[in-house]
This record gives C-alpha cells, sequence and structure tokens, in this order.
C-alpha cells in the first residue's frame, strides 16, 4: 500500500527568514506527508549564500529610494547549486506583483515533482533574478505582507494536501471549497441538539441520498449567499 505512493514532490523554498518556515511544516498534516514521504520540503537559508565575511544578501537600489534590495548573486548561487542535483518544473517567486494563487493554480502545482520557491523580501529582488531564473510568479492575494514565506507556506500547504495519500480519505480533496467552484456545505457532530440548537434531521436519519442532495443544496445556497461571482 505504502509504497504506492512514494515520494511524489519535492519542494526547495528559499529564504532570509528560515526559522519563520519551520512551524508550518512540523505539525499536523504537512508533518505526516513528510513523515510519510510522500513530500520533502528542504528550506534553504539564503544567508548561507551571502557575499563576504557579513553573509551579505541585499543592498541599496540604484537610483536611490528607500528600501533594500535582495542581490542576484546569493540567489544564483543558491539556485545553481539546487539546479546541479536535479531539474525543476517551476521556480516561483512569491511576490505581491504575481500571478493570483487559487484552487486550479494548486491543482496544477501539485503535479509537478520538483519546485523551487524563492521568498522575496525588503523591497524584493534585483529585477534580472525574476527576468533570468523564475518561471512563475505567485501572489496569495491583494494585500501586501512583510515577506514571502507566509505565502509561500499557504501554497505548499494548498498544494501538498492535493498529493495522493496525504489526506486519509482521498476523496475528502474533492469535496473541498473551490474545488468545483461551489463552497463547502456546512458540517456537525455530537451532540445532535446543544442547549436547544440542533442539528438538521436529515443527516441523523441515515439515508445517504437524502443527505447528498441536502449537501449539494446547501452547497449552492452558501455559495449563492457569500460568493455569487463563483456560480456560472
Ligand atoms: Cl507572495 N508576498 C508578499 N510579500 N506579499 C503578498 C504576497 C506575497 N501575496 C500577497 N501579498
Amino acid at each position: 500500500m505504502r509504497s504506492r505512493y512514494f515520494c511524489s514532490m519535492r519542494i526547495d523554498i528559499i529564504t532570509a527568514l528560515p526559522k519563520l518556515l519551520e512551524s508550518p511544516f512540523s505539525d499536523s498534516i504537512l508533518q505526516r506527508a513528510i513523515k510519510k514521504g510522500l513530500v520533502e520540503v528542504n528550506l534553504h537559508n539564503l544567508r548561507d549564500y551571502g557575499l563576504g565575511k557579513h553573509k551579505q544578501i541585499d543592498d541599496y537600489q540604484f537610483g536611490g529610494g528607500a528600501g533594500m534590495v535582495m542581490m542576484i548573486e546569493p540567489i544564483h548561487r543558491c539556485i545553481d547549486s539546487l539546479k546541479q542535483q536535479r531539474n525543476y518544473d517551476e521556480v516561483i517567486y512569491m511576490t505581491p506583483d504575481g500571478e493570483r494563487f487559487g484552487q486550479k493554480m494548486a491543482n496544477g502545482l501539485s503535479l509537478c515533482k520538483n519546485i523551487i520557491i524563492l521568498c522575496g523580501h525588503y523591497k524584493g529582488v534585483d529585477q534580472r533574478v525574476r527576468d533570468m531564473f523564475i518561471t512563475k510568479e505567485i501572489s496569495i492575494g491583494d494585500y501586501v505582507l512583510s515577506g514571502g514565506e507566509l505565502a509561500a507556506a499557504v501554497v505548499s500547504d494548498a498544494i501538498i494536501r492535493l498529493i495522493p495519500g496525504v489526506l486519509n480519505n482521498e476523496t475528502s480533496a474533492l469535496t473541498d471549497s473551490y474545488q468545483d467552484n461551489l463552497l463547502a456545505p456546512p458540517v456537525y457532530t455530537r451532540p445532535a441538539d446543544y442547549q436547544g440548537h440542533t442539528v438538521p434531521n436529515v443527516l441523523l436519519e441515515g439515508n445517504f441520498s437524502l443527505i447528498e442532495t441536502w449537501r449539494e443544496e446547501k452547497a449552492w445556497e452558501h455559495t449563492k449567499k457569500r460568493r455569487p461571482d463563483l456560480l456560472p
């Protein structure tokens, strides 16, 4: 059984702040996926590739202006050392001016074998990094974060949970909100009556075709109310 899913993906994350990314991968579903060997996540400290005795990774921008820019050479060195070891399907740069991340993009990326994710910081990276090495630029929404790390964690989580074998019940990723452009229906667990707030009867009666119909209806109602833009 286990061998069916032998290590299907490798993610290399390049960051100046690896600490920010340790905890998302050391708990729960992601940790279990790593332990099962379904995915390998490697954090690379950009500082290790920095220049000179101070391991410099950023510098003032040409033309003046506030904020430091991440230099090309440390990033080039790090990407090169990775590319010497294997081929990569995508070299992704996390940036607020990237393409908007969504379920479709997560589905596509979950089919990759090897990806690099570069986290931006300060005023961003030297444009030549983007021109020379980056194959895909991703933003997770229309707001600005102080760095790409949290966004990289979001993207990695969304991708990893789609890898076959990561979720216990494989069909559960298919019933996620957004997977069919519908939001998820409401769910309930015990007790059936909490201080007079009861669970819908249909869920207690065990007629699975009625339950399925009820869930589809609720998903549709919920989507119509909250996200009519998702409906055809
Ligand atoms: Cl990928 N990076 C940063 N710094 N801010 C963001 C983002 C990424 N996506 C949305 N805001």
